[in-house]
């Protein structure tokens, strides 16, 4: 069988990276169809050699579509997935417009794929950060137990869009010239500050909620619990942007519940993971870094350490192209469950 998919958000960052990864991966296309805003409409996009029309996303056009992708950011979503669902497509989405909601499944098929099958037609992608971090745990903890987890991020610019890309390429030019700037869209677009982000470390992704810590932040916590099925499950985060355009990286430090796991241990575990590929040789200088993640599909982990102090503690340093498992190839990922679990019509 082949389907008529869907992507809503076709000319951003993560919708132009979820059409080459459909491609790249040959997923059984029959019909594509490319909507967004009414802005973008218009524009053309090639697939497989074909361009493609991009259409204005209205609730008609999810007439007769098996899977459609979001990523048109959360006020889009919220607005049109249940249209879509409602017209019987299964929803994929990409915002954090429903990642939360308990009728929602929160799939990171390494981790909970089983969850897919409880869909009422919205499955949500997590947040990008959530994504790598919980792919390299749950082997961790599947073997040796897992009861806290600190993570801070090293985050790319691209998680906050072509804009903020822009803005860091501008930034950088203008700095090197000497040339004065203004700050327009990072750390958050529609926050009242804007900072400079070029030489620059930010600690502020997304707005800050009433309890101090980052929306950002708040997901991490969030997400890993509901994507683990562990609500006792402690976790803190600190979210960071870093002049980097693509590939966030995390330095995640974990306390398992078995004693005496060795480094080789920890190791090993990770060898046999899904998706995860090992690059921790420190007397050779191996170890993984954004620039070699960059479109890549797999999560690197790397600077595995014991604690010092603490025989139950672990460190990790976790890197991942953050346009592709944490949003395009996540995202197709669950398209490729769905199919294979059997959950489309036809
Ligand atoms: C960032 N993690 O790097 C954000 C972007 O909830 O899907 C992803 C926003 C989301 O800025």
């Amino acid at each position: 069988s082949s389907y008529h998919v869907a992507v809503v958000g076709a000319t951003g960052a993560v919708g132009q990276q979820m059409i080459q990864t459909l491609e790249s991966r040959n997923f059984p296309i029959a019909k594509l169809t490319l909507l967004s805003s009414a802005r973008s409409a218009g524009k053309k996009v090639v697939y497989k050699g074909e361009e493609i029309t991009v259409q204005e996303a209205t609730p008609e056009m999810f007439e007769g579509v098996d899977i459609a992708l979001f990523s048109a950011g959360g006020s889009v979503s919220k607005e049109l997935a249940p249209e879509a669902a409602k017209r019987g497509a299964i929803c994929i989405d990409n915002t954090s417009a429903f990642r939360m909601d308990p009728d929602v499944p929160l799939v990171v098929p390494e981790v909970n794929e089983e969850d897919i099958k409880n869909h009422k037609g919205i499955i949500a992608n997590p947040n990008c950060s959530t994504i790598q971090m919980v792919a390299a745990l749950e082997p961790i903890r599947q073997k040796f137990g897992l009861t806290k987890v600190i993570v801070s991020t090293y985050q790319a610019v691209s998680g906050a869009g072509a804009a903020a890309i822009e803005e860091l390429e501008e930034q950088s030019k203008a700095i090197l010239n000497g040339e004065d700037f203004t700050p327009e869209v990072l750390p958050v677009k529609g926050d009242q500050n804007h900072y400079q982000i070029a030489f620059n470390a930010v600690p502020q992704i997304d707005k800050f909620q009433d309890n101090g810590y980052t929306f950002e932040e708040m997901k991490m916590i969030n997400e890993t619990k509901k994507i683990m099925h562990s609500e006792e499950l402690k976790v803190a985060a600190t979210c960071v942007r870093l002049p980097i355009v693509t590939g966030h990286s995390e330095s995640v430090y974990v306390e398992v519940e078995h004693e005496n796991v060795s480094v080789k241990d920890i190791h090993e575990v990770l060898l046999d993971a899904p998706g995860i590929v090992l690059e921790d040789e420190p007397h050779e200088q191996i170890y993984p870094m954004p620039a070699n993640a960059v479109g890549k599909n797999d999560v690197f982990v790397g600077r595995i350490r014991k604690d010092l102090d603490d025989d139950k503690g672990i460190h990790l340093w976790i890197v991942s192209d953050n346009l592709l498992k944490g949003a395009a190839w996540n995202s197709v990922q669950i398209a490729e469950s769905v199919v294979r679990l059997g959950l489309l019509k036809h």
